[in-house]
């Protein structure tokens, strides 16, 4: 992919993204313009127009889109931002962070996306090479963009990137050497026109591979999930189903992994109990686990590094995450579960009675997705910008209380549990409506749990 050196390349968006984006760019002799719409980011313009960038900060030129050589586009932007479409109708090439750092990069990458899982199964693969002796540098959606890495003067010798769909739409020749697809349910709606092109996004992180590449691939999606052709690299599958026939890759079987791959000596199978090496809960956690190590091992990683790694592994921060037990009620915090999907794996793990906290800012989410699983739910707790629309469709069937803030959500269900039961904060929506991130949402709801355990305490 060439870059143009004629005209100034336009970094659109100053999030962590563009910024990296934008100081590489710079840093690689090509003239660079900045633009964003929100004025607070101009406490990055000293260090911008340092580094001989232009800035329009607080708002966006329709004249400095048209006028561009390429643009940057920062993956949060929808496609369909008016002077992007613009831009692009009059022949500007709109660029994601992927083509750009394919282009430099010269580290083999081990790729992963999915709806769910994917920042689990990034740092499993990161702490499974470097349990392996093989250095990592892990990036992409999960924080540090990748452009980073090719920024530090990196000696890494696997990248393991996070990618999410909103890379993968703008990405032409990303050619990952491992790619992971971890699973596919709806998510982001209000941004895809259908599930079908959501589908399409996530699994053209294949596209470019060749058959010297690798595809690991959940055998359990379902057939709207499904795409045809497949990919053109050797395919890995894994597979939670029983009756499922797995040639090569992984079986999750009565808390085992039973891992089937020419890159294993000792007739090409070895089984992994779990039963005692795994601390994070849950089916989908094994499928998470199973899929990293399939990457690992054809990333060159071994079987010990892989163990070691798993049995350290304590899981992450806001996903089914103990808070406290109070009055023998527990408190969990999975505020990164922004989709049905997520809600339906944790309310999976649990066989006690559950208070569940929904909400938050929709993302077109049919909730009633969940209906079949709201079998041991006792209560729902509704808040943020959803809570009207929880209320209108579940209040037939269920106890619904709609609460103003995480505060008298806490309360709430606390009021509604009673000992043996758990408290569920599992909002299967944005947080952007009341917080600034889900990390935030979760702080805040752990932050209201300690404050009703020191009450009790007097
Ligand atoms: N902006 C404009 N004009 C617009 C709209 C937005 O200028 O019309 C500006 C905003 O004012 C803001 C910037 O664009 O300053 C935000 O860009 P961004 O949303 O792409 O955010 P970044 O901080 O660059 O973070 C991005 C990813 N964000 C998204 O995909 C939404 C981060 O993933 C990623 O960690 C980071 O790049 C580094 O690679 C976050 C995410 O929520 C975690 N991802 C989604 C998810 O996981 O579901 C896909």
């Amino acid at each position: 992919m060439r870059l143009p050196r004629t005209s100034y390349i336009l970094i659109c968006g100053l999030g962590r993204s563009g910024l990296s984006m934008a100081r590489f760019l710079a840093a690689k002799g090509f003239q660079v313009k900045a633009t964003d719409k929100d004025a607070d980011t101009k406490v990055h313009e000293p260090e911008l127009h340092h580094l001989g960038i232009d800035t329009q900060i607080g708002y966006h030129d329709p004249e400095t889109f048209a006028g561009a050589g390429a643009i940057v586009v920062s993956p949060g932007i929808p496609l369909t931002m008016p002077y992007l479409m613009q831009a692009r109708t009059a022949g500007v090439p709109l660029l994601g962070d992927l083509d750009i750092f394919t282009s430099y990069n010269k580290t083999p990458v081990v790729a992963i996306t999915g709806t769910n899982g994917k920042t689990t199964v990034t740092t499993l693969v990161r702490n499974m090479l470097e349990a392996s002796g093989i250095s990592t540098f892990m990036g992409g959606n999960i924080g540090t963009p990748l452009v980073d890495c090719l920024m530090t003067g990196s000696t890494a010798q696997v990248v393991a990137a996070e990618i999410s769909s909103f890379q993968l739409d703008l990405a032409r020749h990303f050619k990952p050497e491992i790619a992971v697809l971890l699973n596919i349910s709806p998510d982001h709606l209000d941004r895809y026109e259908n599930m079908a092109d959501y589908c399409r996004s996530k699994w053209s992180i294949f596209k470019n591979q060749t058959s010297a590449h690798t595809a690991i691939v959940n055998a359990d999606m379902d057939d709207n999930c499904q795409i045809r052709p497949r990919p053109a690299s050797r395919i890995l599958a894994f597979s939670s189903n029983p009756e499922a026939r797995i040639h090569q890759g992984a079986r999750i079987l009565n808390q085992s992994i039973f891992l089937t791959l020419p890159e294993l000596s000792a007739g090409h199978t070895r089984p992994i109990d779990c039963q005692n090496l795994v601390r994070i809960p849950g089916i989908h956690n094994l499928e998470n686990i199973a899929a990293a190590a399939l990457a690992v091992l054809c990333a060159g990683g071994n079987v010990p590094g892989i163990l070691a790694a798993v049995k350290a592994f304590n899981g992450l921060p806001h996903r089914l995450t103990f808070v406290a037990e109070i009055n023998g009620i527990q408190f969990y915090n999975d505020s990164k579960a922004t989709n049905t999907d997520a809600v339906i794996r944790a309310l999976n793990c649990f066989t006690k009675p559950v208070v569940l906290i929904l909400g938050g800012r929709e993302k077109d989410t049919d909730f009633t997705l969940l209906r079949p699983y709201l079998k041991q739910v006792k209560q729902i707790i509704a808040m943020g910008e959803a809570a009207d629309h929880i209320h209108d469709l579940f209040a037939k069937n269920f106890r619904v209380k709609r609460v103003p803030n995480m505060k008298t959500a806490v309360t709430g269900a606390h009021a509604a549990a009673q000992p043996g039961d758990i408290v569920l904060l599992s909002p299967a929506c944005a947080s952007f409506d009341m917080f600034e991130n889900y990390a935030a949402r979760g702080d805040a709801f752990a932050c209201h749990v300690q404050e009703l355990e020191m009450k009790r305490h007097g």
